[in-house]
């Protein structure tokens, strides 16, 4: 670990103390092999929150962080999709349940435990990894060697879950992934799916359901509305009805779109995974290789001459959904922009419809432009900044060799992490923490953005060799 006693982060608490409490809250979120999301608000294991946190938790303790993905592929289906959600059976305080996804009611395809939901969320995971090995590497021989002992498990693992989205989030070929649910994404209510979610017609007898997010965020505007959760409700039965089934759910479902995040996320995995199997002599890299480049190209196909940001598709009514949101910048996550495409979208990064707003409190990516029309400052994914999201952004924009673009992020972003409390999400205009406090993928955030340089590209060892490719 590098030392944080010099980091005196701009205005609140010191690096060092903020690096102790990242550290103690993910302690304290952990629930034997898993972490949970945060303490209260989200008292099980999700997908993509799995994966920021155990690169959090290889910073202390990398076997714990291997612990933790070997938690999360515990609840892999058959089918090699990754669940977002694997459920504690001794947690009843989140809705919806398992009880309510019923998967192991309708399909064969679920493990019979742990209980897990029926949709899946962004392929961070072989990103996580190749972290893990990298940090692991760093902290000794006998730790070390416990990463690399675990590893050709967790690939093959890694490596269904790569080729279940492939094939059935991407039948066709079009490099984009298809997703079921606004949960999907993990951008829940962001105004991408407003149009989509539009169209999905609420049953009269969708079945009825108590919240129960808002007893602990009880500031309800920092929520989604009744009427998103009705949808989401309504998206669950629908994918219920239809048995978990990919080839049914994508006949028969009323929400269907693309992402372009999601899409993003994976070509930059793919890559990831591919640099894994190359280490372990697997014979996938070409295959991997070849999802990678898929991938790149339609995200960088889905970039909006007007706008200049990258949109998703609705796959049902037809036509793209012309929204200003983070998930537009997409390709810079992957690449695969020529360079003058690129440049442009740099600039419009750090412009005054984004990171350059002059209202914004940090300089950091807020989840809508505070220039649109459809932005709110405190409603969840409708315009709050994200830690999460913002150290995803510097990390892949440093692994491209983008340290230059990085560096003012990361910068803002230990500023606003500064206030201390570890946020979900923050008021971009104000800097005020909003939804839970000692969010677990933010501790993640803090203590990973503390503890690596400014500018070195993550995966890359002192000596210059990146982590896995340093593997015998
Ligand atoms: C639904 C856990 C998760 C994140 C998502 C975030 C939020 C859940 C919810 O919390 O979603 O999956 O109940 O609001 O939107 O990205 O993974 O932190």
């Amino acid at each position: 670990m590098s030392t944080t006693d010099d980091l005196t982060v701009a205005r609140g608490i010191r690096g060092a103390e903020l690096t102790a409490r990242a550290a103690y809250a993910l302690r304290a979120n952990s629930a034997g092999p898993m972490t949970r999301a945060a303490p209260d608000l989200y008292p099980h294991q999700w997908s993509w929150d799995a994966a920021f946190v155990s690169v959090g938790i290889a910073h202390l303790d990398p076997r714990r962080a291997c612990a933790e993905l070997d938690h999360l592929f515990s609840g892999q289906w058959r089918t090699g999709m990754l669940p977002h959600i694997v459920f504690d059976p001794d947690e009843h305080s989140y809705f919806p349940g398992p009880d309510r996804w019923a998967c192991d009611e309708v399909s064969e395809d679920p493990p019979r435990a742990p209980r897990t939901s029926g949709i899946c969320q962004p392929p961070v995971h072989a990103l996580a990894v190749e972290r893990i090995v990298a940090i692991a590497d760093q902290q000794g021989a006998a730790t070390s060697a416990h990463v690399r002992e675990w590893l050709p498990g967790a690939y093959r693992r890694l490596l269904a879950w790569h080729r279940y989205l492939a094939r059935e989030r991407d039948p066709f070929g079009t490099g984009l992934i298809t997703v079921y649910h606004g949960w999907e994404g993990g951008m829940d209510n962001s105004p991408r799916w407003d149009g989509p979610y539009s169209r999905l017609a609420v049953p009269a007898d969708l079945p009825p359901y108590q919240r129960r997010d808002t007893r602990i965020v009880t500031d309800t505007s920092q929520r989604p509305t009744r009427l998103e959760y009705d949808r989401y409700l309504t998206s669950v039965e629908e994918l219920k009805a239809a048995g978990y089934d990919d080839a049914r759910i994508r006949a028969t479902v009323g929400y269907l779109t693309t992402d372009v995040f999601m899409s993003a996320v994976f070509a930059a995995a793919s890559d990831a995974l591919a640099r894994i199997g190359r280490a372990l002599g697997a014979d996938e890299v070409d295959e991997l290789e070849e999802h990678a480049a898929r991938f790149r190209a339609g995200v960088a196909a889905s970039v909006d001459a007007g706008l200049g940001l990258a949109l998703d598709t609705d796959l049902r009514a037809g036509g793209t959904l012309p929204v200003e949101t983070v998930a537009g910048f997409a390709p810079l996550l992957c690449g695969g922009l020529d360079p003058a495409a690129e440049q442009a979208m740099i600039e419009l990064l750090g412009s005054e419809r984004w990171a350059g707003h002059p209202g914004l409190r940090y300089a950091v990516l807020p989840t809508t432009s505070p220039a649109s029309p459809d932005f709110r400052p405190r409603a969840y994914w409708r315009g709050p900044s994200w830690p999460v999201i913002n150290w995803l952004f510097v990390w892949m924009l440093e692994r491209r060799g983008r340290a230059d673009v990085a560096a003012p992020l990361r910068a803002a972003s230990l500023a606003q992490l500064a206030e201390g409390s570890l946020a979900e999400y923050y008021e971009p205009l104000t800097g005020e923490p909003l939804g839970s406090a000692a969010q677990s993928w933010t501790a993640a955030a803090a203590l990973d953005l503390l503890l690596t340089s400014p500018g070195t590209p993550a995966e890359a060892n002192a000596d210059g060799r990146r982590g896995v490719d340093a593997l015998p």
